[in-house]
């Protein structure tokens, strides 16, 4: 078979962002004077529902209460969004190992390369702007954004998306997640899928993968998956 397509999710596979996404969350909850506050173990909950949006409306039901209104929690999200953005320029993360050099070595190499994630397009900016120094559309060759879709995941629309934006079939391209939701929106999409748990993902099962790994290094490849990857457990010369 050719070298496949690369399909990546942003949030927890490119770079641990939630960190990021929790505490941005906590400063827009605290600006809009609302009394909410998400420590890590609530988030690692909380993270089984996809999208801010979702996520506020989900945490609100446990709640039992119907206040903030919908559109009051959408302008929190975007206020959450601009922080968020704000403390990704100031460097507040970094790439996962291994990233940058999978992402540059498949694209020298002409391997398209895409995202399909349920966070929006303004944050995926944010990440290869703070990582290279450049807009998405530079390292990407297609970008499926939550915002696009019905349906986030673990629903299959992004990678569903990815893959028309591609316009390639399934079998010609590979995902890489670090959730159990976006091992399901890969899977259901008919892609066979590398999961790296991350912080808040690491107690899923992870299972039914086609690849589980530590991290995108070289060296924490399988052999099977760095061959279709065209990628070389050792870049070091021999002394
Ligand atoms: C990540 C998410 C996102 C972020 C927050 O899911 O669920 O909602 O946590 O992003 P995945 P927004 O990595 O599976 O795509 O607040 O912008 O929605
Ligand atoms: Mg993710």
């Amino acid at each position: 078979m050719t070298q496949p397509a690369l399909i990546f999710d942003v949030d927890g596979t490119l770079a641990e962002t939630e960190e990021a996404h929790r505490a941005a969350f906590n400063r827009a909850f605290a600006e809009a004077c609302l009394d909410w506050h998400w420590t890590r173990d609530m988030y690692r909950d909380l993270l089984n529902t996809t999208g801010g949006v979702e996520r506020m409306g989900a945490y609100r039901a446990t709640l039992g209460t119907e206040v903030p209104s919908d559109a009051t929690l959408r302008d929190i999200h975007r206020a959450k969004t601009a922080i968020y953005g704000g403390m990704l320029a100031g460097g507040a993360v970094t790439l996962r190992p291994g990233v940058r050099e999978l992402i540059d070595g498949a694209r020298a190499r002409g391997l398209p390369c895409a995202v399909a994630t349920t966070t929006s397009r303004p944050n995926v900016d944010a990440l290869t702007q703070s990582a290279w120094g450049v807009p998405a559309t530079d390292i990407f060759d297609v970008i499926a954004t939550g915002e696009e879709v019905a349906a986030k995941k673990p629903a299959p629309d992004l990678f569903q998306l990815a893959l028309s934006r591609l316009d390639l079939p399934a079998d010609q391209a590979i995902a890489f997640e670090d959730s159990l939701n976006g091992l399901r929106s890969a899977q259901g999409a008919g892609l066979r899928v590398v999961v790296t748990p991350d912080f808040y993902t690491e107690h899923q099962d992870h299972s039914t993968a086609d690849w589980l790994v530590s991290s995108l290094m070289p060296a924490d490849l399988s052999d099977d998956l760095a061959h279709l990857l065209g990628v070389h457990a050792s870049a070091e010369m021999p002394s």
